[in-house]
């Protein structure tokens, strides 16, 4: 069985070239030997519509790169992050990978494995589910990419500051999973392995929810270095990778 890869939360930008070079490596040295790759969000530091294509020589590479991942005979699966929710039909052909909604359930082997970007798990984030309604809006989407490009990307830097500050003034644990709804989660959808970043706390949690022993999967960010989830016959690994 060729493994399966999941990553998130890479935040590529052309302020981070470390990273960008981390993930050059990733797809080149590591990646191919995977069956399927998983990317579960957070690609990208902010995506503001398709045509950031038009004016961003960093997102070609990656579109090139992931192109050539899926030549080489990789199949590729990517999930809206928060960042990177305005990414389309446009980028997804040209990188030969398939979008799909949020939450997943797939079949790795005979295992099932429910996928999350994660942010939909963080519930008592009152003030970012608010904003998260508000940006998934089909309405408020139309109109924010019927704007010039330079709007946008002021729009967004605004927004990442906003966020910033914002978060500063939150306790931790409001930025953490709700347990109730992790819980929930596992019982509607038969007690999965559950795979999700978002919240930069890598970790394998089990969780004890109707006598079920339940795994959720908390994918590595890449701000330090960069990191995947693997698995395999050999079952599931956690790897970093480092310059
Ligand atoms: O991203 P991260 O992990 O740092 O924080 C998230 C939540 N923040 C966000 C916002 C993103 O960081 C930025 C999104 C950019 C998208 C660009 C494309 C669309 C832009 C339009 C242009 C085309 O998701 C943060 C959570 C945190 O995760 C942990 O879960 O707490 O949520 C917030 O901080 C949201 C705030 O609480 C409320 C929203 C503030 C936005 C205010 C808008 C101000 C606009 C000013 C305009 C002049
Ligand atoms: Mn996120």
């Amino acid at each position: 069985m060729r493994p399966t890869f999941f990553i998130s939360d890479l935040h590529l930008c052309a302020e981070r070239p470390d990273i960008t070079r981390l993930f050059e490596r990733f797809m080149e040295e590591t990646a191919p030997a995977a069956a399927s790759l998983y990317i579960l969000g957070d690609l990208f530091e902010y995506w503001i519509g398709d045509d950031q294509l038009d004016i961003d020589p960093l997102a070609r590479n990656v579109v090139a790169q992931l192109a050539a991942l899926a030549a080489k005979g990789t199949k590729i699966f990517f999930m809206h992050g928060n960042r990177d929710f305005l990414l389309g039909d446009r980028f997804a052909r040209s990188a030969s990978f398939e979008i799909l909604s949020d939450p997943t359930m797939v079949s790795i082997g005979s295992v099932p494995v429910l996928l999350m970007h994660g942010d939909t798990l963080c519930t008592d984030d009152v003030a970012y589910q608010s904003f998260r309604a508000q940006v998934r809006s089909p309405a408020w989407q139309q109109a924010i990419l019927a704007k010039p490009i330079a709007e946008r990307i002021a729009l967004a830097q605004s927004i990442r500051s906003q966020s910033d500050i914002e978060k500063s003034m939150k306790a931790d644990a409001i930025m953490d999973v709700n347990a109730d709804v992790v819980s929930g989660t596992f019982r509607s959808n038969g007690f999965p392995v559950l795979v999700h970043g978002h919240t930069h706390r890598p970790a394998r949690h089990e969780h004890t929810v109707g006598g079920h022993t339940c795994v959720r999967w908390v994918l590595q960010d890449w701000h330090n270095f960069g990191g995947y989830l693997g698995y395999d016959n050999a079952g599931w690994q956690a790897m970093t990778i480092t310059a």
